[in-house]
């Protein structure tokens, strides 16, 4: 199953880190989410004297680590950046030149960041004017500065909005495309990049590429299987363009048509079956309806190393699998860090017992189900250059290297063209060559990044370590902005303007996104007769690489040399706007910043947004914000972490993070039980650990308990020698309704509750 979670790709890389001045953290939690990363931060503060600030509800220990902290309020990160806008702005910290040549749309921001005074962001976040300015001096008055998000940012309905603001405050300082710079992203799981570009989403193809009937077009050809026989797998054409369920939401489509549930648009038909690789359902938002979507199916698959807890969740008696899926020490491939950059593993031991690898799980359903020729035709065939469309090569795939080599053969669009096997192999023998800050190679890897940092053009190219980076030449990784959105909008050129396109560039202009009409102009080059003929439409999907290398030979990029833009015209706004959560603790502020219009077959489920808000004031029911996340000694839904003996011991029972003071209003007791009640009418019962890291109108919940719901112990359903050391209530139990308005990621850090002594 997908993994949703994700969200937006590192522009730099953690070493780079090494290479900034200050350092601000919106919404992660390094030093216990990303421990050996942080390590980078630490190294930037020792060698640089960088300055580390951090922006979250609850002093965590990267907050610990910090120069300068501010408890904001949760689901108010947008009002605050705005608040540093308008600072920046007013005092004329932000870098003009770089704005004007590269950015589109900025004099919007700059009108909206005017509404955002200090004293206005400081009654909206809870953050005191006075912190909101030091912060904001000492950021911009310290560049290159890096900007790191996490999961703080993306989990709320306008999670998107913040992951937009946030490039913007980078862009209005200069900071993007420069070392020590960017938008250093941290992601999760290991792969979550790779899954992403591969897309274990359902909204595109590989590559980002689009549910065009373009797009399905390419990948039959470049899969070697008829159109026509793509389209039979689906209900009809128009379903073949239409966005999937997400992991967010697919209970939804087990549920909809019974009363109250959100109605769903699925070509006439419930979801009846479900089968999980390597997803711990008991990480998912509401977790009743979860059970309750469970219950109701007629098959569930759970392929995992480990007892996935949603089958100990379930009340439901028959055609439950629980498959033994092998870990990926049981295996070999190219994974993609967080960095872009690829790497090679190499199994360690062969399947233990009767576990399966993924990959022949998937295999073997494909044969079942009578596709797997089709579904593996695509490792058989290589891209004739003589008449530049694919051949078989081969009769037999040989794994991992021969999907790895499809990747190759058929992604441009992020430019995965240049990472075959035999090269990423090399990476992986060599990694001692490679420097820790820059990833530059030495000795035999001279000329190339560690792992080839995605966009790679080329089977001879370096890899982009640093994105929209124009002080390099393409041939070393620089690069504008992408030209994606045209070429001019409501008058103003998309591209960016003279005199900042990558070194070495032969067009000194901005460019557009090369194609096969406007190759020979946007270039300065004359094509022969014999490339013309076997030139591709554009570069997404010239399979001849004549594009590509002739982009080289000029020190241009493919994609185009545009302005990064502020203003999203397809989006319900414009640019970012502050929304409230959809359970507010401030009813007040909601008729100023109300949520979204509800959306009609969001991944095909409608989805409540206003209504949700709007149904009463949940903040008198439930006073208390929520916010969930991460310990260092578990992972994700915690069944792995929890069956480790020594792990769980550290924390052997789900609590709840909650200040003295609060605690004491209540009448609990540190170590005591006590009860969190949701608006969704659910309820969990966790033990209560006084912490001074929470405000006093604020819980803390770690996610990654399973095995009880709702004050009842299910551990009993465990088979026999599988039951974990540890387990506990869902957090997710009483995480509260809501989503994204573009990627449909839970709003799991942005609720409210109520408390009660148990
Ligand atoms: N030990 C360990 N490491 C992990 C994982 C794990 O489970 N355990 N999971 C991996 C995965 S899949 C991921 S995605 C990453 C996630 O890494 P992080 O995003 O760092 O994880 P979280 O602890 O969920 O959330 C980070 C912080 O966001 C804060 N936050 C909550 N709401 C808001 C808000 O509205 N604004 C701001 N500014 N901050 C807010 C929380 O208080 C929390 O400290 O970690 C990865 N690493
Ligand atoms: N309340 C709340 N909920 C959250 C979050 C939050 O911050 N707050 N964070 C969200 C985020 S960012 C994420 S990424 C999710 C993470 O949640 P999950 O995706 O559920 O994360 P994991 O527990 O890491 O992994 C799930 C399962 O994969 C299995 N597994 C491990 N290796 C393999 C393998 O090689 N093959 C197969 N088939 N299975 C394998 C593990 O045993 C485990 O059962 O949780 C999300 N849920
Ligand atoms: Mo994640």
């Amino acid at each position: 199953m997908a993994n949703t979670w994700g969200y937006g790709a590192m522009t730099n890389s953690l070493g780079d880190i090494q290479n900034t001045k200050a350092i601000i953290i919106f919404g992660a939690n390094p030093a216990v989410n990303h421990p050996v990363g942080f390590q980078h931060f630490l190294k930037a503060k020792e060698r640089n004297n960088a300055k580390i600030i951090v922006i979250d509800p609850r002093m965590t220990k990267t907050a610990a680590k910090a120069d300068l902290y501010a408890q904001i309020r949760p689901g108010t990160d947008i009002p605050f950046m705005y608040g540093m806008l308008h600072i920046i702005f007013k005092n004329g910290w932000h870098d003009q030149k770089f704005m004007d040549a590269r950015v589109y749309g900025m004099d919007e921001i700059k009108e909206e960041a005017k509404k955002w005074n200090p004293e206005k962001v400081a009654d909206v976040t809870g953050v005191p004017a006075d912190k909101l300015i030091q912060i904001t001096r000492l950021y911009a008055k310290s560049t290159p500065g890096t900007l790191v998000w996490a999961m703080g940012l993306t989990q709320h309905s306008i999670g998107s909005s913040n992951t937009r603001l946030a490039p913007i405050l980078q862009l209005a300082l200069g900071n993007l495309g420069v070392e020590g710079g960017g938008c250093n992203i941290l992601r999760g799981h290991d792969n979550v990049q790779g899954a992403t570009d591969m897309c274990c989403l359902s909204h595109t193809l590989p590559g980002y590429y689009g549910l065009s009937k373009g797009s399905w077009g390419y990948f039959a050809k470049s899969w070697g299987v008829d159109y026509e026989w793509l389209k039979g797998r689906f209900k009809s054409e128009e379903m073949m363009g239409e966005k999937g369920f997400t992991l967010a939401r697919w209970y939804a489509g087990v549920l909809a048509g019974k009363p109250g549930e959100d109605k769903i648009k699925n070509a006439g038909t419930n979801l009846k079956a479900l089968v999980v690789l390597g997803n711990g359902i008991t990480a998912i938002a509401q977790q009743a309806k979860v059970k309750e979507a469970l219950d109701n199916l007629e098959l569930i698959v759970l392929a995992d190393p480990f007892l996935n807890e949603g089958a100990i969740l379930t009340d439901k008696q028959n055609d439950v699998f629980v498959l033994p899926a092998a870990t990926q020490f049981e295996t070999s491939g190219s994974v993609t860090a967080t960095n872009r950059a690829a790497q090679w593993r190499n199994k360690v031991i062969d399947p233990l017992y009767e576990s399966k690898t993924d990959h022949d799980i998937i295999f073997e359903l494909a044969k079942r189900l009578g596709f797997y020729d089709e579904l593996t035709k695509g490792m058989l065939l290589k891209d004739d250059p003589k008449t530049a469309k694919p051949v078989k090569v081969k009769d037999e795939f040989q794994w991992p290297e021969d999907a790895t080599d499809e990747i190759a053969r058929t992604i441009k669009t992020i430019g995965l063209t240049g990472w075959t096997a035999e090269r990423l192999k090399k990476h992986s023998e060599n990694w001692h060559m490679f420097d820790e800050v820059s990833g530059r190679g030495h000795g035999p890897m001279k000329g190339e990044y560690y792992g080839l940092p995605w966009p790679c053009w080329t089977t001879e190219h370096s890899g982009s370590p640093i994105l929209y980076n124009i002080n390099r030449s393409v041939a070393e990784g620089g690069m504008g902005f992408r030209n994606r959105f045209g070429l001019e909008r409501e008058g103003v050129n998309l591209l960016a303007e003279k005199g900042s396109a990558p070194k070495g560039s032969a067009n000194k202009d901005g460019y557009p996104e090369i194609n096969a009409e406007n190759i020979e102009e946007v270039l300065g080059i004359t094509l022969t007769a014999k490339e013309k003929s076997l030139i591709g439409k554009n570069w997404k999907v010239d399979t001849s690489g004549i594009i590509a290398q002739k982009c080289m030979e000029q020190g241009m990029a493919p994609y185009g040399n545009a302005k990064a833009r502020a203003i999203v015209w397809t989006f319900p706004d414009r640019i970012p706007l502050h929304r409230e959560p959809l359970h507010s603790p401030r009813q007040d502020l909601t008729k100023d910043y109300p949520a979204y219009e509800d959306k009609p077959n969001h991944y095909r489920v409608d989805t409540q947004y206003i209504s949700k808000q709007t149904e009463k004031d949940w903040s008198k029911e439930f006073p208390i914000n929520l916010v969930t996340g991460r310990l260092v000694n578990m992972n994700g839904a915690g069944v792995e972490t929890r069956a480790s003996k020594y792990l769980a011991k550290l924390t052997p029972e789900m609590f709840c993070d909650i200040n003295p003071g609060l605690a004491a209003n209540h009448g609990i007791r540190d170590g005591a039980m006590m009860w969190v009640h949701s608006p969704e009418g659910t309820k969990i019962k966790v033990k209560a650990k006084y912490s001074h890291s929470v405000s006093e109108d604020r819980v803390f919940l770690p996610y990654h308990f399973a095995g009880y719901f709702q004050g009842e112990d299910r551990t009993g359903n465990f088979p026999q020698g599988t039951k974990p050391y540890a387990s506990g209530e869902s957090a997710n139990t009483v995480t509260n309704y809501g989503y994204d308005i573009v990627t449909q990621i839970p709003e799991t850090k942005g609720g409210l509750c109520r408390i009660e002594k148990a």
